[in-house]
């Protein structure tokens, strides 16, 4: 064709072209370390920028279906996945991206590594990061309640049991090898309400055998997963209420409260499901390379977690890590439309020279930028403190800052990556709303991250009741916060006074805004603790 025709941008390798996150990764990880995990984040940030996300985009373009009958007629149920996105599962287990977090190579670090890795990989990974976090999820509860239950040597028989089935899932969960590694599912929301999920839960477990209902029991789930992800998934964790056989929901404390399952997942020979029907698969705004359905739990088996009436506590070790990999999500959505648009910016010219070289086009680069950062940040903080944890090298304070940042974390960054992706979208102009650009999938995807894992109204509320219930964490949090926009506001202005880029003036103006705001939140905070 004759006529103009504009360069599209290209991505470059995601780690060694991102020097704020190689930064971060230097100032808060021991160069040995760091040493020896860079050339992995290295090969891995090339081949997210090329192999993997042409996967990912394979994977959107031949999206799930459900084939609820054979030609015989007979039913089956069987959720139809893109090639691509059986090989992004493989990639996964290969690349250790549950493994890594457990294998502790890198000590307390390995976490905050993980969650590098994670975040280069969120944009490509045609949304396969979504079973990954509930994965994640359940391999951390599956520790935990194995370093719970500990050497027993006295424990029953369904102690014994449950010890084993967990041991068995988290092998599988945490392997590198692609025939062994499963995805887990987290069944929690149901059509009476996913906020208010002991509100909202219909399904009802019953023991098997009446005489044995402790955990490492096995039951019989009866009810209606509304949204489940991962529906190909070989396992799930779900929550429901338990009901005695007399036909009356157990009294006491387990009155309110659900209960913890830990669910195979199985077919028969012939491929049909065993006590679950697929219903259908949700039709929606984005996401469309996951297969999310809408479960009928008919006698599902199920194996009793947690004691009865703690499921939510119980979970909330699962939901801690998924809220976890929602923030890397976030930022990664974030820094893919940033880096995309600061390529473009050198090639697209309008009114005669290159947006580059434009003050206007600049500010928004910046604006990106330090948004994209900020999260970035925020998100390798509550890593590193989730592998102090996990290594048992937390102090009680990094605890109480855990529990709070991690909930804060998810909200804040989720709605920026919103904003951020809808204001990249912009960048492009009218190339930004076009299909084959690849651009419009990442605000799609971006939207869900606020709304899953728990919205932004409840995950307020949720850091309202830890400040509440611990003055301690909102003391050390503000005094960490005052810390750290003293010192970047220091940092802006020595930046900012050896010439300006597009990305300080923004920097050094937040940081002014936060450093007269801080003292008026301060006071109020503590005068309400
Ligand atoms: C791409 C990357 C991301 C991929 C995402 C994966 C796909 C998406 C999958 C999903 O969306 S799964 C569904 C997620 N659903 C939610 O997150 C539910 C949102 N709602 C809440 O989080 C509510 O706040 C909650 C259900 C927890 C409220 O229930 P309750 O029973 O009113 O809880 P309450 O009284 O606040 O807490 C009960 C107990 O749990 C307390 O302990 P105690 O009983 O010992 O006092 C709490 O301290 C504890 N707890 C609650 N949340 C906790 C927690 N403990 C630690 N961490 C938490 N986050
Ligand atoms: P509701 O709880 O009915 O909330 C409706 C509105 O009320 C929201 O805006 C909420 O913020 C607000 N609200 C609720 N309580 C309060 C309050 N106290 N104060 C102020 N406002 C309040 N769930 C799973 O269990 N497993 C999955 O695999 C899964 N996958 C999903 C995949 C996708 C693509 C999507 C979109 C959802 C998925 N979910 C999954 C469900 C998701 O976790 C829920 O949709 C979410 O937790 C909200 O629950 P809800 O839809 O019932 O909304």
């Amino acid at each position: 064709p004759h006529g103009f025709l504009q360069d599209p941008p290209a991505l470059g390798n995601q780690l060694t072209e991102d020097d704020f996150l190689v930064s971060l990764l230097r100032r808060l990880v021991p160069a040995d370390a760091l040493d020896d995990a860079l050339p992995d984040l290295e090969h891995f940030g090339w081949e997210v920028a090329t192999t993997i996300k042409q996967l990912g985009q394979q994977a959107e373009r031949e999206a799930p279906t459900l084939q609820q009958y054979d030609a015989w007629g007979a039913r089956t149920d069987t959720v139809v996945t893109s090639p691509a996105w059986r090989e992004l599962k493989a990639v996964s287990a290969r690349e250790g991206l549950v493994a890594a977090a457990y294998e502790r190579r890198h000590g307390v670090h390995s976490r905050l590594l993980q969650v590098a890795k994670l975040y280069c990989f969120g944009a490509s990974s045609g949304l396969f990061n979504c079973p990954l976090a509930m994965t994640d999820g359940a391999a951390r509860l599956c520790e935990l309640l194995l370093e719970k239950q500990g050497q027993d040597a006295a424990a029953t028989q369904q102690q014994q049991e449950l010890a084993a089935a967990l041991q068995d899932a988290f092998r599988h969960l945490t392997s590198r090898d692609a025939k062994l590694f499963w995805t887990s599912g987290q069944w929690m929301t149901e059509r009476g309400g996913g906020s208010d999920v002991v509100g909202g839960t219909e399904t009802e477990a019953l023991a098997e055998d009446p005489s044995h209902t402790a955990p490492g029991s096995w039951f019989r789930l009866h009810g209606y997963k509304w949204f489940t992800s991962a529906a190909d998934g070989e396992i799930s964790m779900a929550l429901a209420r338990e009901r005695s056989a007399s036909g009356t929901a157990n009294s006491g404390s387990t009155g309110r409260g659900l209960t913890l399952f830990l669910v195979p997942v199985t077919r028969d020979a012939d491929g049909r499901p065993q006590g679950f029907e697929v219903v259908r698969l949700k039709d929606k705004l984005g996401t469309r390379q996951l297969p999310t359905a809408e479960l009928r739990l008919a006698g599902m088996r199920a194996l009793k977690v947690s004691p009865a009436g703690r499921g939510v506590p119980a979970i909330a070790a699962m939901v801690n890590i998924t809220r976890l990999h929602n923030s890397a999500a976030a930022a990664s959505f974030m820094r893919r439309i940033t880096a995309l648009a600061q390529d473009y910016a050198r090639r697209r010219a309008a009114f005669g020279s290159l947006l580059i070289h434009q003050p206007l086009a600049q500010r928004t680069l910046g604006w990106l930028h330090l948004h994209t950062a900020a999260s970035l940040a925020l998100t390798l903080e509550v890593a590193h403190l989730q592998g102090l944890l996990e290594c048992g090298g937390a102090s009680a304070e990094a605890g109480h800052m855990l529990r709070l940042l991690t909930p804060l974390a998810k909200l804040f960054t989720a709605k920026e990556a919103v904003a951020v992706v809808s204001e990249g979208i912009e960048f492009f102009g009218g190339q930004g709303y076009i299909e084959g650009t690849h651009l419009p999938i990442i605000l799609r995807d971006a939207q869900v991250l606020p709304i899953w894992e728990g919205t932004t109204s409840v995950l307020s509320l949720d850091v309202l009741r830890v400040l509440g219930g611990s003055p301690q964490a909102a003391a050390t949090f503000l005094r960490q916060c005052s810390a750290r926009i003293a010192a970047a506001s220091k940092a802006a202005q020595t930046a900012g006074g050896s010439g300006s880029s597009g990305a300080q003036a923004p920097l050094q103006q937040a940081c002014m805004a936060l450093q007269r705001s801080l003292p008026g939140v301060g006071s109020r905070l503590e005068a309400a603790v």
